[in-house]
């Protein structure tokens, strides 16, 4: 028996070996095969056509002061493959501003797609800071998308009626970002580039956070935070020291935005993100102590004249939406001003003036005691903001101001101001807005539009 089992396994093993490379040579096949149709492409009669070349957009200074027609707002469009080469002399202090798209109806979109950067005003005489871009100072552009199949989903969210707030977090173009902390203590210029998205940013870790300045420059002194809210467009530089050896992360917490249940629920104030990792190394190199002081605080003087800006819907100021042919309201150069600006709706809006930096006059934390040119307004809330308004007029080409939740600012949430000459004849057709008091120059400066101050 055993003689004979012996040859009929053999035979079997043969044809399990030749079973196997017959498979093997199949397969082998299979993918060649595949590979080889996949090769090709043919698109022919598939493609619907839907996307135009080039599109027309602008460029605007976000917290910069110049002259108006430097400005890059809806008046300056730049069209495809024409060049814009604005010129203005930078006198503010050092801050950390940023540019982005402000075409009326394209803003919110053209932002989406990508277009913003950061614009670093430095000074060479001011105090000793965390200052090696891309080593201890760090740009942190923060931007949510919604990526879907490896493209960027535009398509309109549900009950978001602020636009679309995406749980893909971009960080400088960056998803899932890290970075490698090599010294002591960096410095991270946060800016919130979202289109509608409020941040709560807190650094979660061995960690501490001290918050040196807003918007337009240093605060008066750090402060020591454990979170920094940021609604779109309002920017923060914090100082981040890590415990060396160990990491922590830069993460966002439900925002306080003051809605209701339902309202917050579909404006990210439930959503907790994370942003970016901070790796520090086992030895850290050594950074500058932090000064007790910075800035004296400024002195804008007494306002001479009051304005009353109230957000009525989403789409309207003072009951009107956005006309790129009325001037909304007339500020005479050298003075200073106070704008009470309420939110009288249920809905998140904030409220960006071009060309000055703001005080904050019932500031709610350390970051709105600073120079500001952007805040967020709940329902039902007032902010006094005291304005002072130099060197440049234009009677011609106006400033914007608007809510920066993007989808808001094209539907009509903005509105228009020019500063002029004490005394100059308001243009022709122009609505005057709600103004009280007389207005008297403290300094009256007479530089046109293109000139310095
Ligand atoms: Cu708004």
């Amino acid at each position: 028996m055993g003689s004979r089992v012996l040859p009929s396994r053999l035979a079997i093993l043969a044809h399990l070996i030749l079973i196997s490379v017959l498979a093997g040579i199949v397969a082998m096949a299979g993918v060649l095969v595949m590979a080889w149709s996949s090769a090709v492409k043919d698109t022919s009669g598939a493609v619907e056509f839907t996307n135009p070349l080039g599109e027309t957009s602008t460029l605007h200074w976000h917290g910069m002061h110049l002259p108006a027609v430097m400005d890059g707002g809806p008046h300056q469009p730049i069209e495809p493959g024409n060049q814009w080469q604005p010129e203005w002399t930078i006198t503010q202090p050092a801050a950390t501003l940023w540019y982005h798209p402000h075409l009326h109806g394209a803003t919110a979109e053209h932002v989406y797609r990508g277009i913003a950067g950061m614009f670093i005003l430095d000074d060479p005489d001011g105090p000793r800071l965390p200052s090696e871009y891309g080593v201890d100072d760090i740009p942190v552009i923060v931007q949510d998308k919604r990526f879907r199949d490896g493209q960027l989903d535009t398509s309109p969210p549900l009950f978001a009626e602020a636009g679309i707030l995406g749980g893909d977090i971009l960080v400088n173009g960056t998803p899932a970002p890290y970075l490698d902390v090599t010294t002591e203590r960096v410095r991270l210029r946060l800016l919130n580039a979202s289109n509608a998205r409020t941040y709560r940013f807190v650094v979660a870790g061995s960690a501490t956070v001290d918050l040196i300045a807003s918007d337009g420059g240093l605060l008066e002194r750090p402060h020591r935070v454990d979170h920094v809210q940021l609604s779109p467009g309002e920017r923060a530089e914090i100082i981040v020291e890590v415990a060396a050896g160990t990491t922590a992360v830069l993460r966002s917490e439900p925002p306080e935005l003051g809605l209701n249940f339902w309202t917050a629920r579909f404006s990210g104030g439930d959503d907790t993100l994370d942003i970016l990792e901070l790796r520090a190394a086992d030895d850290l190199a050594p950074s500058p102590g932090l000064p007790a002081e910075f800035a004296p605080p400024r002195d804008l003087g007494e306002p001479t004249a009051r304005r009353e800006l109230t957000i009525t819907s989403s789409s309207t100021i003072n009951g009107r939406t956005m006309d790129r042919g009325r001037i909304d309201e007339t500020v005479t150069v050298g003075t200073t001003e106070l704008w009470e600006v309420r939110n009288a709706t249920g809905d998140p809006h904030n409220f960006h003036i071009h060309d000055v930096q703001f005080q904050i006059l019932d500031p709610e934390g350390p970051l709105q005691s600073g120079p500001k040119d952007t805040v967020y307004i709940r329902p039902g809330q007032v902010v006094r903001l005291l304005l002072r308004f130099e060197h440049y007029t234009d009677p011609r080409t106006p400033y914007m101001f608007h809510c920066h939740i993007l989808a808001h600012e094209d539907r009509g949430l903005m509105s228009q101001f020019v500063v002029v000459e004490p005394g100059a004849v308001e243009p022709g057709g122009v609505e005057r807005g709600r103004t009280e008091g007389a207005s008297h120059p403290h300094e009256p400066m007479r530089n046109g539009a293109h000139a310095g101050p």
